[in-house]
């Protein structure tokens, strides 16, 4: 047995995007992965899912051939086909469809499942080329795009290696113990080297709560009242720093005027905070000048996300923290690549009449719903990479209706036979990312890196890249980059964007992106036209759905709330061991999860006769569920939370958490609200009771 070390990065959809030192067995197989000690955001760190990566590479279940469906759709029954029939009856479809309806009624639908720009994105060329529907993409980043747009006016910020240089970590809304491990490396030199303090503000204890100083529990949905509190103190006390202000703000007057009524007591009666714990929390901010907030996506999942998110941005700004090393927010790097990414998506074949439909919502679009098809034809044709939106999209049961319909022709391209890929009419086996070439950007830090092919893939897997080669062939469309190989791509595509080539990239592992401090810091300026950070959005500029939206930072009042109806507010937070659906077919995640269950404060356990390990019922007008209880202390009674993404089947009632999730789009760029969701509870044994009295 031979065993070489190689270079990777991890490709899935999480900020960290952590470089890899990967084991390769006999040039054929994977061994041990690990973090790159040598890359100064990863620090030899990864989290455990992938460092048992070899499990899911490896999975027995892997689709291994294309396959064409024999039984009743969502039904999982297919046989086996070849490539070459695949491929030409997708066309035969795509082209017939398209003759008959209009090539927007072919809807290429695509995510995350790889960030590989390669992989990932060009789905999108194919679409254009082709003048097939476009994608707004909302499900996970359209409210915090919204909200960091809004006052810093550009997707960059201090480098997150200085939050080893800060005095105060402010994690608000995200779970990286959870979600990017990395986080924490950094948080625990800061405490370690400068004995520095961490605050969380999250709904519920989460295991980064629970290694904070302070966690806050705010109730889902008002962290715009909560930030406003703080500034409120922070001009009270003489912490508002004026000539900071003056130099670098629109309208600091304005603000300090309209926060005068936002008072802690204010703030406590909309969180169900105490005013003690603001207090402690403002006065720590106000006095630490290394005080680095990294935002977190999980805050903004709600209707008034945007607006909550861009409250806290304002905090650094009234306090003049982005000034210090260490000091400032973060939320996402993404514009310090500048990609030219015309090759990879084939921007030079956007048609901009063509109509482009809310990702979010595909249960209403493929369910007829004119809101989203416009005057367009209805969706007869899916084309899926890199996503699973029967589990993970709000309304399963709206989407399920649209999934079902039989004059939709539905592709999926998959490694595993998601709960997706079971309604297709025709499934293809994709490669994993060690299986073929991709370049990656990363969110949560700085680095370019390529992470090439290390081993061939199994069966008649094919790269999505091969897939939209084989599928423009025969559908004639042309585009230079579709006769190109994955890693020319990637090469071109790096030249372009004013990078070194990919052989270069390769040899230094990775390249650090991160732009000096001056600019990292703003201290020449926010991102817009003005220079000036905003606390004064024009929402209009941002979406258009901006009606409503406060004018300064404020609690916006449209979340889901129903008083006695469904007296509950429901957080359908990440698991650990899954990432979104991905790895829920690993064993040993699944056993390290349990089984799909709800953290419930004990004293509402108690009055709904709710026991510990008992099943409960949650629903709304859109579906219900069925889970186990948790009784757990670490929130707020009235709050419910569910870590998932379970699939479906995993649940008692076949159906899961999306069940109950809203496909409402937030404002004002739209936007998925996952965690913004009432529901009623109840025991089912309870209901058992009832039903037999
Ligand atoms: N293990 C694991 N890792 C993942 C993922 C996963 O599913 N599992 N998903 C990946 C993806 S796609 C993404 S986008 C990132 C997301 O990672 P995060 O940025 O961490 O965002 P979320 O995971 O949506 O939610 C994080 C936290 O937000 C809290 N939260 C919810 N509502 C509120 C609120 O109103 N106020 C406050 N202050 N907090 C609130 C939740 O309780 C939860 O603990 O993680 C990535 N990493
Ligand atoms: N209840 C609830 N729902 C949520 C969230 C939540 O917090 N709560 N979070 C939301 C968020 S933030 C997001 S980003 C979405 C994400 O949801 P999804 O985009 O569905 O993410 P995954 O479940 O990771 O699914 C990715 C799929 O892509 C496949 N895949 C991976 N690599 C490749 C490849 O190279 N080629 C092909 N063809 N396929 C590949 C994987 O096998 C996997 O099935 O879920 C959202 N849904
Ligand atoms: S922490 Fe995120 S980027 Fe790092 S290995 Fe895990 S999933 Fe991949
Ligand atoms: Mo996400």
């Amino acid at each position: 047995m031979t065993s070489t070390i190689r270079s990777s990065v991890c490709p899935h959809d999480c900020p960290s995007t952590c470089a890899l030192e990967v084991e390769v067995i006999d040039g054929t197989r994977i061994g041990a992965v690990r973090g790159a000690a040598a890359n100064s955001y990863t620090d030899g760190v990864i989290c455990a899912k992938v460092a048992r990566y070899a499990d899911r590479i490896h999975h027995a279940d892997r689709l291994m051939h294309p396959l064409l469906r024999t039984g009743p759709k969502g039904s999982g029954q297919f046989r086996r086909i070849g490539w070459d029939e695949a491929l030409d009856m997708i066309a035969a479809r795509f082209t017939a469809l398209a003759a008959e309806h209009g090539p927007a009624t072919i809807w290429p639908y695509y995510y995350a499942g790889t960030m590989g720009l390669v992989q990932r994105d060009g789905i999108n060329r194919l679409r254009h080329v082709m003048k097939y529907s476009g994608q707004h993409n909302t499900i996970c980043t359209a409210t915090c795009e919204a909200g960091w747009m809004a006052g810093v006016g550009r997707y960059t910020g201090p480098d997150p290696r200085e939050m080893a240089e800060a005095d105060l970590i402010v994690v608000w809304g995200g779970n990286p113990v959870n979600t990017q491990v990395n986080v924490m490396t950094h948080i625990a030199k800061a405490r370690k080297g400068r004995g520095a303090k961490l605050v969380v503000i999250d709904p519920y204890r989460t295991g980064t709560a629970q290694q904070a100083d302070l966690h806050l529990a705010p109730r889902p949905g008002t962290d715009g009242a909560l930030a406003c509190a703080v500034m409120h103190i922070a001009f009270r006390d003489g912490h508002a720093d004026r000539d900071y202000m003056a130099k670098y703000t629109d309208c600091p007057e304005a603000l300090e005027a309209h926060l005068a009524t936002k008072t802690p007591e204010w703030a406590a009666t909309i969180t169900g905070l105490t005013v003690t714990e603001i207090e402690a929390f403002a006065r720590l901010y106000c006095t630490t000048e290394r005080a680095y907030i990294r935002t977190g996506y999980g805050f903004t999942r709600m209707r008034n996300g945007a607006a909550n998110l861009h409250a806290v941005t304002c905090l650094p700004t009234v306090t003049g923290k982005w000034v210090h090393k260490g000091g400032g927010a973060l939320w996402n790097n993404r514009a310090i690549y500048h990609w030219d990414k015309t090759l990879i998506e084939g921007l030079d074949a956007v048609d901009p009449s063509v109509r482009v439909i809310d990702q979010s919502r595909i249960g209403a679009a493929l369910t007829g719903d004119r809101t989203e098809l416009g005057d367009g034809p209805p969706i007869h044709a899916l084309l899926i990479q890199n996503t699973n939106p029967v589990a993970v999209a709000p309304d399963s049961n709206k989407v399920i209706r649209g999934f079902k319909r039989e004059d939709l022709f539905t592709v999926v391209h998959e490694q595993f036979m998601t709960e997706t890929a079971k309604f297709a009419d025709i499934v293809l086996p994709a490669t994993m990312f060690m299986e073929h070439d991709d370049l990656y950007q990363a969110g949560g830090h700085s680095h370019i890196q390529i992470g090439p092919k290390l081993i061939e893939p199994p069966g008649e897997c094919r790269s999505n890249h091969e897939v939209l080669q084989g599928l423009a062939l025969r559908l004639g469309a042309e585009h230079p980059a579709f006769a190109m190989t994955s890693m020319e791509i990637v090469d071109a595509t790096l030249r372009a964007s004013g990078w070194p080539g990919a052989e270069e990239v390769v040899a230094r592992r990775w390249i650090d992106a991160q732009p000096d401090f001056a600019a990292s810091h703003f201290l020449d300026g926010f991102g817009h036209a003005d220079g000036k950070f905003h606390f004064a959005p024009d929402w209009s500029r941002i979406g258009p759905r901006h009606h409503g939206m406060p004018k300064l930072p404020d609690h916006m009042e449209v979340i889901d709330e129903s008083g006695t109806e469904r007296p509950f507010r429901l957080v359908a937070a990440p698991a650990r061991q899954f990432l979104n659906t991905s790895f829920t077919e690993v064993a040993a995640g699944r056993k390290r999860e349990g089984r799909p269950s709800v953290l419930i404060h004990p004293a509402d356990a108690g009055r709904l006769g709710i026991i510990e390990g008992g099943r409960v019922r949650l629903g709304n007008a859109r579906g219900d569920i069925l889970v186990h209880a948790k009784l757990f202390e670490g929130l707020q009674p009235g709050v419910v939370i569910i870590e998932s993404i379970w699939p479906h089947a995993d649940f008692e009632g076949g159906i899961g958490i999306n069940a109950l999730t809203s496909d409402d789009p937030a404002p004002p760029l739209g936007g998925a609200v996952f965690h913004d969701t009432a529901v009623w509870v109840r025991s089912a044994a309870a209901e058992l009771q009832d039903a037999a009295e």
